[in-house]
């Protein structure tokens, strides 16, 4: 079964020119907790984090069955202060690749192993239940050595082992052969897909179906750079296409939409499930298929995202939209000649002005018409546009 791991509050804080005051992460985490995300991290345990004892007490003692885990990197203090947050999980990290460990820390890869080994362990004793461990830049990391930072921290008493395609060059492909390399070391699996190439989506719903049992994601992909998967799309489609029931989307777009508004960002609208224009369409083919059935076109029906179908009337729009357009606008259904005529000179308007009709234009075309056919002078309304 997949689950999410939301990291908006803690890798998406790090996106560039954002900020967010400790009433807003708590607005974040109750929403996030509302659309039934299975983990909530809500920040680096650092003193340089002010926020975070807050932010745990707030989480904790609000909302109860919602798990929190707190990240850290393999540091005694670090472990030590998360420890004293009592998070559900700890959400360790060490980077797993040569150029990572060279050019960071000076280090090599037996570093790794024993510190990785220690932190788990110290994370153990100061009684935090469950510990992960985050492999930093695993896409770029040698695959041997992956497996053997997965042996030790299964040894060590970890419970889930988290893959980071840091710089986000990982295709689907590879992270299906860095999930099965965790396979031997019956770990929990998670990856952390950065979409630098657009991939994070698909990364991480091809890890699921690969065995990895956990995602990554933040709210709109915020993250460094070009950010991460985001949890509205992954959740989305576990919902949509995989028929998961614990989660909630009206919830979930309602928080994006929210989140949208006072981070200043603004939703394109053909972003995929928020865009107000993600239902509209102009082309012929697929207004007759729609028509028809609109699943001939559609994954999911509008009003699962809060949206509607809109039929434009463009250059390359056929006789059976500009029907049902017809009918929306209240006008009577013309014989097949007239709409023919019709169509053909409100294709021609559209490609002049390059872009759709308004419905006030097709219904002037349509009364232009109507005039022809009734005489000269004839200006008998056929009914009022909606
Ligand atoms: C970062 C670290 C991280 C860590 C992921 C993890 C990454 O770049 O700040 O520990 O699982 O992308 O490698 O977010
Ligand atoms: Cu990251």
């Amino acid at each position: 079964m997949a689950r999410l791991i939301d990291t908006t509050l803690r890798e998406g804080e790090q996106t560039p020119g954002l900020h967010f005051s400790l009433a807003a992460k708590k607005r974040i985490y109750a929403g996030l907790a509302r659309t039934g995300v299975d983990e909530i991290e809500i920040g680096v345990a650092s003193l340089a984090n002010a926020d975070l004892p807050a932010l745990a007490t707030y989480a904790g003692s609000h909302f109860r069955h919602q798990p929190f885990s707190i990240w850290c990197r393999c540091k005694e203090e670090e472990i030590r202060l998360a420890a004293t947050l009592q998070p559900a999980v700890l959400n360790l990290s060490i980077p797993a690749s040569d150029l990572h460990l060279a050019k960071k820390f000076g280090q090599k890869r037996p570093w790794a192993l024993s510190t990785a080994r220690a932190a788990i362990a110290q994370a153990l004793a100061l009684g935090i239940s469950k510990v992960a461990l985050g492999l930093e830049d695993a896409s770029r990391a040698d695959h041997g050595f992956l497996r053997a930072l997965g042996t030790v921290a299964k040894e060590a008493g970890a419970f889930r082992i988290r893959l980071a395609d840091t710089v986000g060059l990982a295709d689907p492909a590879l992270i299906t052969t860095l999930v099965e390399l965790m396979t031997p070391t019956s770990l929990e699996v998670a990856v952390h897909c950065h979409n630098d190439f657009g991939m994070a989506t698909a990364n991480t719903i091809q890890a699921f179906g690969a065995g990895a049992q956990w995602g990554d994601v933040t709210l709109l992909g915020l993250g460094e750079r070009a950010g991460n998967s985001r949890l509205e799309e992954v959740m989305a489609y576990l919902i949509l296409q995989k028929g998961e029931k614990s989660y909630n989307l009206p919830r979930l777009l309602e928080l994006c939409r929210r989140l949208a508004t006072e981070t200043r960002r603004q939703i394109p609208p053909h972003q995929p499930l928020l865009g107000s224009a993600i239902f509209s369409c102009q082309s012929g083919i697929h207004q007759h298929g729609i028509l028809a059935d609109p699943t001939t076109y559609e994954p999911y029906a509008p009003e699962l995202v809060g949206t509607k179908r809109t039929l434009l009337m463009a250059a390359g729009s056929g006789r059976h939209g500009l029907a049902a357009v017809l009918h929306r606008l209240q006008l009577p259904r013309p014989n097949d000649g007239d709409l023919h005529h019709l169509w053909q000179r409100m294709r021609q308007k559209a490609a002049r002005l390059h872009r759709p009709l308004h419905d006030q234009e097709i219904y002037q075309l349509a009364m232009e018409g109507a005039a022809i056919r009734n005489g000269p002078g004839s200006t008998e309304p056929l009914a009022d546009p909606a």
